[in-house]
């Protein structure tokens, strides 16, 4: 038992599931192009002071142009799966009405080159990229929202629901509501925590109505879930359990309970009530949003949190190796939660590196959920690379993988049912607010020329996939 979890030799059986995951508006570019309309992503990278550098996703690596030469770039990497998300605005340009066909015919043809190479495709319908023309009527704080996503849930679903190997409706949801509606660092930018509360539900409703809705057009028996950037806090100190409580919570399980047990924790209610009083929650919802059952629940995973509950002396830290605390106004009674420096070592995002804390929550969910199988649909690293004699070194990003894959591992062996891992990301792309100043993939894509050059970690990984066991790899210095 190494306590590190650089274990080499680990086997996984066949059925395991290795791939790696993309998001449409940060890797596509080809913003205007097709027919396609503008979302959310569009507006506020366009917005001075909103992303770094006043970066944009207008052409990004140009996947939408390059996909078939990424497609073989998988195959030689041997991928066995790849999640990826399909553009809302590309199928809807304005979130509603008929389907825009050039927009649609892009995913078909990626999905069939997909299973072309023997490659399964992982569908995400939404990965943040909400059509403007719906964010201008109100966005996730207003419940249409979630009716149209399950009209253009069930259009593409006619159209590809023969192909896609599993659905999933959202994309961490606690980012597109707390960040994009609570904090504002994310898409649309909007400040106000009662419409952040209001946005939780709406996105659980629409992961209700868009489940029910591809439930009735899919003909090939596929796999449906959800993915969620689950929150691992530790306790500090006295008020630690007490902060664990309200963050698990307000992060975790005001969506694990409805989706799965078909009620909203009443202690998260009772956290909140001075900001709202949920009469967004309407009869019948929550009946719509555990009423397609999942099959398989998506865990997104980078870092994990110390918490406290600020005793209301000197300024409260914010340093949080997750970095949602810093700026983040956690509505109601989360919002005392301090987050304490942590011990490192720190990725280039500033997060605290601890993969024993994807150990913990994979056997945790299991705990609570023992039926249900469960797949890491995200796991990575940022680093500062560097290219030397066309190569890239990126021993730190290979030892995190090899980490993650060795607690995983172990999580398997105390009886988690874990399906697959998909590693964020293939490639270098727009990292949000920070925009191509961190660098996620195991495929380097330099900018200017938009050309790929796997690193080294994109090779370990590989043989990873080949072999099945968890190769050496060079320790991080
Ligand atoms: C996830 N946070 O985003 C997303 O699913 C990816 O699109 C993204 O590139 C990846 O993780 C790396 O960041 C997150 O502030 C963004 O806690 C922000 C947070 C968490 C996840």
């Amino acid at each position: 038992d190494s306590p590190d979890y650089r274990d080499a030799g680990l086997a996984f059986g066949a059925e395991f599931l290795f791939g790696s995951a993309t998001a449409a508006y940060q890797i596509e570019g080809a913003a205007g192009e097709d027919g396609r309309g503008a979302s959310i992503w569009d507006t506020f990278s366009r917005t001075p002071g909103k992303v770094l550098n006043g970066d944009t996703g207008d052409v990004a690596d140009d996947h939408y142009h390059r996909w078939e030469a990424d497609l073989d770039l998988m195959a030689e990497l041997g991928l066995e799966a790849y999640r990826f998300s399909i553009a809302w605005p590309r199928i809807q340009p304005t979130g509603r009405g008929p389907v825009n066909e050039a927009g649609l015919a892009f995913y078909e043809r990626l999905v069939d080159g997909l299973i072309a190479r023997g490659i399964r495709p992982i569908a995400t319908l939404y990965h943040w990229d909400l059509p403007q023309a719906l964010e201008d009527e109100g966005g996730w704080a207003n419940r249409a929202t979630a009716y149209a996503f399950a009209d253009y849930a069930r259009l593409v679903g006619q159209r590809l629901g023969d192909r896609i190997e599993i659905w999933t409706t959202l994309n961490e949801p606690w980012c597109s509501a707390y960040l994009g509606y609570g904090s504002g660092v994310h898409a649309p930018g909007v400040t106000d925590r009662a419409k952040a509360l209001a946005a939780v539900h709406h996105l659980n409703l629409a992961h209700g109505l868009g489940l029910a809705a591809l439930r009735e057009v899919v003909t090939n028996d596929p796999g449906f879930s959800i993915t969620l950037n689950l929150h691992v806090s530790r306790p500090e100190g006295p008020s630690g359990p007490e902060a664990v409580r309200r963050i698990d919570g307000l992060a975790n399980r005001v969506f694990l309970e409805p989706i799965l047990d078909g009620r909203y924790p009443a202690d998260v209610l009772e956290d909140t009530a001075a900001v709202t009083d949920w009469s967004f929650v309407e009869d019948g919802d929550l009946e719509i949003i555990s009423g397609v059952p999942i099959s398989v629940l998506g865990v997104n995973y980078y870092s994990s949190g110390r918490v406290r509950v600020w005793d209301g002396e000197g300024p409260k830290a914010s340093a949080d190796g997750h970095k949602d605390g810093a700026g983040t106004p956690w509505p109601g009674a989360a919002e005392e939660v301090e987050f304490l420096e942590q011990p490192g070592p720190y990725t280039a995002m500033g997060w605290n590196i601890d993969p024993s804390g994807l150990e913990e929550l994979l056997v945790g969910l299991h705990e609570r959920y023992p039926e249900l199988p469960l797949m890491v649909t995200e796991n990575g690293a940022a680093f500062d690379d560097v290219v030397e004699d066309g190569a890239v070194h990126d021993a730190a990003r290979t030892d995190y993988l090899r980490r993650h894959f060795t607690a995983a591992h172990r999580a398997m062996g105390r009886g988690v049912p874990l399906t697959g891992y998909q590693v964020w990301s293939l490639l270098d792309n727009f990292e949000w607010a920070y925009g191509y100043s961190k660098r996620f993939g195991i495929v380097r894509v330099e900018y200017e020329t938009l050309e790929r050059l796997p690193k080294d970690s994109a090779g370990w990984y590989a043989e990873l996939i080949r072999t099945r066991r968890i190769p050496e790899a060079p320790v991080a210095s």
